[in-house]
């Protein structure tokens, strides 16, 4: 069925005045202006040959630093209560840790024509992008480029003051390590299971060492992390097929959730040969376990497992269809099924999703950008999301990646995750039918918890 609009039943909490309606972006993947910052890892990934499917980088993308003051007026046309961004570190600090005023200076303009909107501001420190003289030096695999990272938290926190609404420290440490570290498939591009395990400890030791800089510097914001997980399903009623996903989701998702909440990591860790374990210093699960405000969480799809010989689990292609133009099976019952799970199993800050989107074959036929199965997948993560909410799990908020098309990492420019169309030869942007469709959903919104204000209705 092909939904025309977005809805929800009408008493969803997600209708609530009080939840947060977002787009989302990233620093690497839009701004552009690569000469204005120093050299970051994409950078460098992206000048090596056969990295990108394309061919391309991040030098110009959606050049958001010239047209930043037009994709604010954009994002305020489409009536979001919030815009989360990221900062480039590359951007606001020098080699020798002292400050790039004029970087700095951009991201403070930003958020103060954001405030003057009252768009809320989610800023997230790390969305991958470091800056490459610190991987000279090991990148995620020194422990000092945590202690790197928390300077830099410090620096940007106290320029930006109180112009923030929320910080994230990290985005998907998960990518990070793993892609970037384990499996090679991200910058840096390194292959080794020992160096992912030291990425992932040193990546959440930067975010508890920044959580205690933020929680000085900005007291009054909402401080957290934004995790990204793909719920795993097992191949069949087989208990060792249950089994291998078991430790799959240990292996991809708790390994990140777990030392958060519970300051230890799981015990798939005990499977590893101990070379593999991670670096783990006195004290450092203390400042891993840091208390949050709130925990942002990033779904796409679902991952199926089934057991291997020789390894702990095997992931199956995705052959369930829909699937995306990233080949990713839509799986809207895997947001609620993961959320549920994990309100049953921890103690849960409240949750916001901080990105949740599809990439999808777009075509501009007469000048507009027809995308019903974007639509579709908003429509029915949204509804996933609302379910959970009826469980009892405590969700604030939700923003849709991408505000628009942007560089997709590994993938560069093929794929479009936009609810805005960005047409890289003009720079010219176009709302897509999902975009509208969001825009008219909260229009609709913000009209009726208006009129429920005034009959003080909930
Ligand atoms: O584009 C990315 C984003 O940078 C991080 N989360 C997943 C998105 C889609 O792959």
């Amino acid at each position: 069925m092909k939904n025309k609009s977005i809805s929800l039943p009408s008493a969803s909490p997600l209708l609530r005045q009080d939840f947060t309606f977002g787009v989302a972006t990233a620093s690497f993947q839009i701004e552009g202006a690569a000469q204005s910052r120093l050299e970051t890892i994409w950078d460098r990934f992206c000048d090596t040959p056969g990295k990108i499917r394309d061919g391309s980088d991040g030098k110009t993308a959606c050049e958001h630093l010239l047209h930043w003051e037009a994709d604010l007026r954009l994002i305020r046309s489409l009536g979001v209560d919030a815009y989360r961004f990221s900062v480039s570190w590359a951007r606001v600090m020098h080699e020798d840790g002292s400050v790039n005023q004029q970087g700095l200076d951009f991201y403070i303009a930003l958020l103060d024509r954001l405030n003057e909107y009252a768009i809320k501001p989610f800023v997230t420190l790390y969305h991958w992008d470091l800056p490459q003289y610190l991987e000279d030096q090991g990148g995620w695999l020194n422990r000092d480029t945590a202690y790197r990272f928390r300077d830099y938290a410090d620096c940007v926190s106290k320029a930006f003051g109180d112009r923030v609404h929320s910080y994230a420290t990290l985005n998907e440490p998960f990518c990070s390590a793993y892609l970037g570290y384990e499996a090679g498939i991200h910058a840096p591009g390194h292959k080794s299971r020992a160096y992912g395990k030291q990425a992932a400890h040193h990546l959440l030791l930067a975010h508890g060492l920044a959580m205690e800089v933020l929680e000085r510097n900005a007291p009054d914001a909402l401080n957290g992390i934004v995790l990204n997980f793909s719920p795993c399903y097992a191949a069949s009623d087989s208990a060792e097929d249950g089994e291998a996903a078991k430790l799959a989701d240990e292996y991809f998702n708790h390994w990140y959730l777990q030392p958060l909440l519970e300051k230890r990591y799981p015990d798939v860790l005990h499977k590893l040969p101990e070379h593999e374990h991670p670096p783990i210093q006195p004290g450092d699960m203390e400042i891993i376990g840091h208390r949050l405000d709130y925990i942002g969480i990033n779904y796409y799809t679902r991952e199926r497992y089934q057991e291997s010989a020789g390894e702990l689990f095997e992931k199956l292609e995705h052959d369930q269809h829909p699937l995306t133009d990233m080949g990713w099976e839509v799986y809207p019952q895997g947001l609620t099924d993961l959320l549920v799970d994990y309100h049953q199993r921890y103690q849960l800050p409240p949750i916001f999703i901080t990105e949740n989107g599809a990439a999808m074959v777009d075509k501009v036929v007469d000048g507009k950008v027809d995308d019903p199965e974007r639509l579709d997948y908003l429509q029915s993560h949204l509804l996933a999301v609302h379910k959970a909410c009826e469980q009892g799990v405590d969700v604030r908020g939700y923003f849709a990646w991408s505000l628009m098309d942007n560089f997709e990492w590994a993938e560069g420019y093929l794929k479009r995750f936009g609810i805005v169309y960005v047409d890289y030869d003009s720079q010219q942007r176009i709302i897509k039918s999902s975009g509208y469709a969001y825009r008219d959903f909260l229009l609709k919104k913000a009209q009726s918890s208006g009129s429920q204000h005034e009959t003080g209705a909930r």
